[in-house]
């Protein structure tokens, strides 16, 4: 029997409006690997127009979780980083994955703070320069396109795009330090929409498109990402594992828009499940 693969799962818990930990934790152990989860903040919601939400920050339970793990000699596969509650717990997750990193570790961070051109409510101005510092930190990145401007201090274009421009944002990340990087909300024309992706071990960049879909569904990003994680920690490569994570959450777009759910509570990526398995291989 091979040894199970642990993943340490670093987002919020929004408790309704399926995003972040609350996709994180079932895509990843669906697919065979374990989570232990780090919440950074709880949330009654998720902050994606919808108001009133409820908020507990968390900061000061994080050092002394992974304290606690640390004495009980824990290790990780895997430590995934998503959506933080402040500034300041950037600073926070910079050190736990300095105490939690090894050289057989993968250091995956999606610099969640912004889409569409804009951050997200509740973020300040100097947010992405914090999450640069963690960027450089990473093996792996997942940004949309308004993330992997905001890092490289880029005016946010709208879209379609070109290759040349993707590529330019591909490289220019890559210099930042992650040598595995997939852009995510990539289109080249109105008809196709899908991820652009460079490992700097190999030939790439490489592109994975699907049909586009219309509308914009919350926690998307956070299920591909997710699914992702859990391909390349199947020891798919970056491409493969960005085809089965993209087919995944299109999939579950899809069977939510058919269903006329409202787009802001999050897509039924749970009936999807059963397929991502399989497309993993391990059923
Ligand atoms: O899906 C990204 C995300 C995660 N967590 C919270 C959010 C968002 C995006 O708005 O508000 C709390």
């Amino acid at each position: 029997m091979m040894r199970q693969k642990r993943v340490c799962a670093i987002h919020d818990i929004s408790c309704f409006g399926k995003c972040s930990l609350t996709v994180a934790l079932p895509i990843i152990s669906s697919a065979g690997i374990e989570v232990s989860v780090v919440p950074t903040i709880i949330l009654s919601t998720h902050t994606g127009g919808i108001t009133g939400y409820t908020r507990r920050d968390l900061s000061g339970d994080i050092l002394p979780i992974i304290s606690h793990w640390q004495s009980l000699n824990l290790t990780f596969d895997a430590i995934y980083t998503g959506y933080l509650g402040s500034f300041e717990q950037l600073d926070i997750v910079s050190e736990v994955i300095a105490r939690l990193r090894s050289d057989e570790n993968l250091i995956i961070v999606d610099p969640v703070m912004a889409d569409n051109g804009r951050l997200y409510t509740g973020f300040s101005e100097d947010f992405p320069s914090g999450m640069l510092k963690l960027v450089q930190k990473a093996d792996i990145i997942v940004p949309n396109i308004t993330e992997a401007t905001l890092l490289l201090g880029e005016p946010f274009r709208e879209g379609p795009y070109t290759k040349e421009y993707i590529n330019k944002l591909l490289t220019g990340l890559a210099k930042l330090g992650p040598n595995k990087i997939v852009i995510t909300g990539v289109y080249f024309d109105e008809l196709k929409y899908g991820v652009a992706c460079l490992d700097t071990s190999g030939a790439g960049p490489d592109y994975v498109m699907s049909s586009r879909i219309s509308g914009h569904y919350h926690g998307t990003g956070d299920i591909f990402a997710s699914a992702l994680a859990a391909g390349i920690l199947n020891d798919y490569s970056l491409v493969d594992s960005s085809g089965i994570a993209a087919d995944f959450t299109a999939r579950s777009i899809t069977r939510t828009e058919l269903a006329g759910t409202d787009p802001r509570f999050g897509v039924n990526f749970e009936a999807e499940l059963p397929e991502l398995i399989k497309r993993l291989g391990l059923i």
